[in-house]
């Protein structure tokens, strides 16, 4: 089976996808083989950068990369394991959102500023206060609000985001996280808003197997109640598995979706090897979501413009 990449290079992983400044910019987090049996979960595995990558159309093909934006060398609180990570836009600065472990093997969450959506990045020089887990997802409301989801191991919360974007403040009801976990959550939270509906999404199952998948909720708030509505992206065992871990643009038609995701080849073993994918994704008209059709031959080109 032919391998089908959106952007080049093995190994990159939870693809976070956004359109700023009329371009199409992927950020995802980037197995690295270190060689070293560091610990139990990444044998021979670290993710220690972040790598930037945008694409004139929403296609495949003319990428550009613009290389290392964010190594754990820069952050001194970061020991390793910097995994998914997520970016917004206010004012004209870019906000990279990302978990790592520091020097106790805590997860914790960081942001980096940059001016560009292509960074470089300047990370702060703490995590975000009282973060302890991974899969951060950045969420502005239509009121201007932004809201940070995230949260693996099976549980999911969200913050209020100052307006500094870099602290977090109360919600009206004075607490600070909201635990927002739906039924067989496990990881990689995202948020879209449409026709007025807050339609949350996460993966399920396990990353490194063949059948970890994206499901989702629709609810009347951005703090839910989420209830499971059904999958909308699974492997397909004619091309794929192990198909999760996603984001969503709109394209510039009315009601034009792409996601971007990751999926291991068939008959690849690595569980850590995954390669980011797109294609599109349908609303019925009553507004649940149609179920992925993965391809193998891509999507065709659509400018954005
Ligand atoms: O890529 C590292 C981790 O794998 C992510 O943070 C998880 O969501 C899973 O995709």
């Amino acid at each position: 089976m032919k391998k089908r990449y959106l952007i080049p290079g093995d190994y990159m992983a939870d693809p976070s996808v956004h359109v700023f400044e009329g371009k199409v910019y992927i950020y995802p987090s980037h197995d690295w083989e270190c060689g070293i049996p560091e610990d139990d979960w990444g044998a021979h595995f670290d993710m220690r950068d972040y790598h930037v990558f945008s694409l004139e159309d929403v296609m495949e093909g003319d990428v550009t990369d613009y290389g290392m934006v964010l190594d754990k060398t820069d952050v001194p609180w970061v020991k390793r394991q910097m995994w998914d990570c997520d970016c917004c836009e206010k004012d004209g600065k870019y906000y990279l959102y990302f978990p790592a472990k520091d020097h106790t093997d805590i997860f914790r969450l960081g942001v980096a500023v940059s001016d560009t959506p292509y960074g470089p990045f300047v990370p702060e020089p703490d995590p975000i206060r009282g973060s302890y887990s991974i899969d951060p997802a950045v969420f502005k409301d239509d009121d201007g609000q932004y809201y940070m989801y995230y949260g693996g191991w099976g549980h999911c919360n969200m913050v209020k985001m100052g307006s500094d974007l870099i602290s977090i403040v109360p919600f009206e009801d004075g607490t600070t996280y909201k635990e927002v976990t739906p039924e067989n959550y496990i990881e990689g939270p995202f948020m879209l808003k449409h026709n007025g509906k807050y339609y949350f999404m996460w993966s399920e199952g396990d990353w490194t197997g063949p059948d970890y998948c994206v499901a989702y909720a629709i609810a009347d708030s951005p703090f839910g109640p989420f209830k499971r509505v059904g999958k909308i992206l699974e492997q397909d065992t004619k091309i794929a598995n192990g198909a999760g871990h996603h984001s969503i643009i709109k394209g510039p038609g009315k009601d034009e979706w792409y996601i971007v995701y990751h999926r291991r080849p068939l008959g690849e073993t690595d569980g850590n090897y995954r390669i980011t994918c797109i294609d599109r994704m349908y609303f019925n008209k009553n507004g649940t979501i149609k179920p992925v059709k993965m391809t193998s031959g891509g999507i065709k080109a659509r400018p954005l413009r």
